[in-house]
């Protein structure tokens, strides 16, 4: 047994701060041994809470050496003080004073990768959630916000670059080799916004005048090696600042952006105010290294970090029960601005499949919790897709409820109101409130209420009266802590098409009840429902068409993302079909009507060749994994690759001919037209390769020899090496090797690449890796290509039946929680899931559970997902 109790936070339990902070001081002396670090804090009552005699509570992390504490000048002995678990207390303190507090930290020694540590020679900073009280003693809560003045000193070979938030007001030398910068951020804020930097970096200078003529450097830091990978960044940057100054009307507000880019990095980025601390992966981006969807992740999580500046910075959460007030709220701004740059159908139906495959699944597992969670033991647990993505449907429903005018003004309320504030997502939803004039109560339950909805609809046709008449039934099955659930105010939006694909209808109906009846009168004739256009509610909908039906809509909706949802409905259907059959013994079958309707789209050449991409790729295993009622890896498996190497083979000349179109023998460019080229011509190559004949290894070597981009070369390189041509497999991953090596990103692709290798003998080879020379178990980019690589998209292999997966996982996690807690918890999420696998299996990863739970010592991080998971 875990000997820790590891203690529960509960939202209803919030108390205002006692304590407040107007001005914090920091300095730095940054050494190769130790950081001292001194802290002066100008601490006063809340006046807006009675009782003042309250004790002062700071938080400080158990391992952090306090080296002096002191009372407007008064050193406090131990005994002035309580000190436990990860909180300082000090009572009977005046009104007003200035607490000094030097603490001194080992930040090379710090691979948790939280508070200050070092990455790659360079010293940064994380604190969302909870690192600043890695750095200093503080009231580290969201709503004690304060304005920093931080002094860096160090020496100035190793560490030409000194940042912090805000402005450089003042710098000097001592003589000695050391110098020193002080930094100054004019915005109040909280401990979790605190940045610093110091290295050897390269920097990308540019400049952006704000709508109302402000002057704005950009600078953007990263290693020398790594200063042509910039411009990419630079240009999603400048495209978000006037993107947010049209849609939204925000500006930005410090006279210098800095982003920095770091290698070692436990999440995407960190919007830090004015110096963003960036992974890599999320920030560098060249045509030669990077693949189209590294670009487009780059685009998004720069823009992502930027919109924060508003939806997070100068607007923040009150607690972190409401961190999708922030999450939430720019992760629809993001979406809708990479929706701008690029296809917005094909924006949709990748956030659709995200939430579909894996937000449905945490929310249907031990982990489920509501938008604004009502209690955690980690908060580091909580940066979920639920908060995020979830998070981020529910803004957008608001904006489909309110409609684009108003959904804006409620915006700008919200920022009137709140600007300098920390807040609630109640107080989101009453902006909106304020400005529409609607009564908004039932819609908050998406807030408080955990799981996914069903809907199920059914219908009759009157053909006398022509009346058509749409029955809408919404449920919500149970989740930890909550056996029963309130109905949903959602928008359905939906369309209704004649037989022959003309439309009849098209708009958004409210749901708020139970069971709701909707007539539409003067129909012609029998329609055929469009329903749930482009997603207007994180639901899932059960509506019994017909193959027809279909068809009908993958041919001619007037709303691409439904044409997009009726082909993979359909090929769903026909997946679970030969599943059956796979199980009782039956020959699999891939029926004409699919291969004619494929045929259809992959030879119409006016359809954009992005969405032809998206169609033409059937459901991921994870996706028909989380659709099955009892997940049966290998069944899926079967059924998916039949399916897949009969549409293959019956098509190889169209797939051809799309090959040949798509291949245009144009420069590389990161524009959404070639790009969605790019992903046709590659989806082809990949139904060539699985005919199994030499032409094509042939092609695919040819592409990976002669393309100009990663995109090219490294979906060729993963073709080969996962078809049964191994030798020149291995010698094209051997070649990819020599030439990349040099390239930290690149090795992580090429480690993925092997990770999810479905050829047998894949444990072995995972297992070789990691002990490979590129592999670096303290790097979180590598754990994820190898690691979570294997396990995600090796489902196959993952759960074979020995448990032989499960067990090298837990063997993992176990050895990474001593060293980076908040990693190790992330990459148990597949072992959490075993109670919708057979029972073998089910027992395999609960025991290996169970082997965890019994571990001493375990971190808060994995206690509390291993213990919910057991529950
Ligand atoms: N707020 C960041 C994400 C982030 C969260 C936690 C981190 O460390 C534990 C790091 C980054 C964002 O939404 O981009
Ligand atoms: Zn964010």
């Amino acid at each position: 047994m875990s000997s820790k109790q590891h203690e529960t936070i509960y939202l209803e339990d919030y108390q205002p701060p006692a304590w407040l902070i107007s001005h914090t001081e920091l300095r730095f002396e940054l050494e190769e041994e130790h950081t001292l670090v001194r802290a002066q804090l100008s601490v006063r009552a809340n006046p807006a809470v009675a009782d003042k005699r309250m004790p002062l509570e700071l938080f400080g992390d158990e391992a952090m050496e306090l080296c002096r504490l002191s009372i407007d000048g008064q050193i406090l002995e131990t005994c002035d003080y309580q000190r436990d678990a990860g909180c300082l207390r000090i009572q009977n303190v005046p009104e007003h004073f200035t607490l000094e507090c030097v603490t001194r930290l080992l930040p090379h020694e710090n691979t948790a990768l939280e508070g200050l540590y070092k990455s790659d020679g360079m010293f940064c900073t994380q604190c969302e959630a909870e690192g600043f009280r890695r750095i200093t003693f503080f009231p580290d809560r969201p709503d004690v916000m304060s304005v920093f003045r931080t002094t860096l000193v160090a020496d100035k070979a190793r560490y030409p670059v000194l940042l912090s938030n805000g402005n450089p007001v003042d710098n000097g030398e001592d003589g000695e080799g050391r110098h020193w910068v002080t930094w100054d951020d004019p915005w109040p804020k909280p401990s979790y916004l605190f940045a610093l930097v110091a290295g050897d970096l390269a920097l990308l200078e540019d400049n952006y005048t704000t709508l109302s003529g402000r002057e704005v450097a950009l600078r953007i830091y990263a290693e020398r090696k790594d200063l042509d990978k910039l411009d990419y960044a630079m240009q999603s940057l400048k495209n978000a600042m006037r993107w947010d100054e049209g849609v939204y009307g925000r500006e930005y507000d410090l006279d210098i952006y800095m982003i920095v880019a770091v290698d070692f990095f436990n999440m995407g980025a960190m919007e830090n105010k004015g110096l963003n601390i960036f992974n890599t992966s999320c920030v560098l981006a060249h045509p030669k290294t990077t693949t189209d969807l590294g670009f487009q992740r780059v685009e998004g999580v720069v823009a992502h970090e930027y919109f924060h500046n508003w939806s997070g910075n100068r607007v923040t959460c009150r607690d972190w029960f409401q961190l999708s007030l922030k999450e939430g709220f720019t992760v629809f701004r993001d979406a809708e601005f990479s929706a701008d740059m690029n296809s917005r159908t094909v924006k949709r139906i990748e956030d659709a499949t995200l939430l579909r495959t894996a937000q449905f699944a945490e929310d249907g597992g031990p982990m489920a919790h509501p938008v604004r969670p009502e209690s955690y033991m980690e908060i580091s647990n909580f940066y979920t897709l639920t908060v995020y993505e979830k998070g981020a449907e529910v803004v957008r429903m608001l904006h489909t409820l309110l409609g684009s005018e108003l959904f804006r003004k409620g915006s700008d309320l919200y920022f009137e109101r709140h600007d300098g504030q920390a807040v609630t997502t109640d107080d989101f939803v009453a902006a909106m409130e304020a400005v529409s004039g609607r009564d908004l109560s039932q819609f908050k339950r998406w807030y408080s209420q955990a799981g996914t909805p069903l809907l199920t609809v059914s219908d009759q046709y009157d053909e006398h009266t022509g009346e058509y008449c749409l029955n809408v039934r919404q449920s919500c099955p149970p989740s930890p802590g909550q056996e029963h659930k309130q109905p949903y105010h959602m928008p359905l939006a939906m369309g209704l098409l004649a037989e022959d694909g003309a439309e009849l209808y098209a708009g958004c109906l409210e749901l708020t009840g139970e069971e709701q009846q909707f007539r539409f009168t003067d129909i012609a004739s029998r329609p055929v429902p469009s329903l749930l256009r482009g997603f207007s509610a994180p639901v899932k909908l059960d509506y019994q068409y017909s193959d027809a039906q279909l068809l009908m809509l993958l041919r001619h909706d007037t709303d691409g993302f439904n044409r997009w949802d009726a082909g993979q409905r359909f090929c769903i259907r026909l997946l679970q079909e030969q599943m059956r059959r796979y199980r009782a013994g039956e020959p699999m079958q891939c029926p004409d009507v699919l291969i004619s309707a494929w045929r259809e789209l992959l030879t119409d050449a006016s359809l954009e060749p992005a969405m032809v991409a998206q169609c033409l790729e059937l459901p991921s295993e994870a996706q028909l994994s989380e659709l099955a009622e009892q997940i049966d890896v290998t069944a899926i498996h079967a059924a998916r690759e039949f399916m897949r190497a009969a549409l293959a083979t019956a098509l190889e000349q169209e797939w051809l001919q799309a090959y040949q179109r798509c291949d245009t023998g144009a420069a590389y460019a990161a524009d959404a037209a070639s790009m969605g080229r790019r992903s046709l011509k590659n989806l082809a190559l990949s139904y060539l390769m699985l005919t199994g004949c030499e032409p094509w290894l042939e092609l695919a070597r040819q592409q990976y020899e002669q393309s100009d981009n990663m995109t090219d070369q490294l979906a060729a390189l993963s073709l080969v090496a996962h078809s049964g041509f191994r030798e020149t497999g291995a010698e094209l991953l051997q070649a990819f090797y020599q030439q990349w090596q040099h390239e930290a990103l690149v090795m992580n692709q090429w480690l993925s690449v092997q990770a999810s290798d479905p050829t047998p003998g894949a444990l072995a080879r995972v297992q070789a890796l990691s002990t490979h020379p590129v592999f670096d178990a303290r790097n979180p980019n590598k754990l994820r290509a190898l690691i979570a690589g294997f396990c995600a998209r090796n489902l196959f292999h993952f759960h074979a039946e020995d448990g032989s997966g499960y067990e090298w996982l837990a063997d993992w996690i176990l050895q990474l929680d001593r060293r980076n807690p908040q990693i190790a918890a992330r990459l148990l999420t597949p072992l959490t899931r075993w109670k919708r696998y057979d029972t073998e299996r089910a027992a395999l990863m609960q025991a290996q559970l169970q082997r965890m739970m019994d571990t001493a010592e375990l971190s808060a991080d994995v206690y509390e997902v291993v213990s919910k998971s057991l529950m």
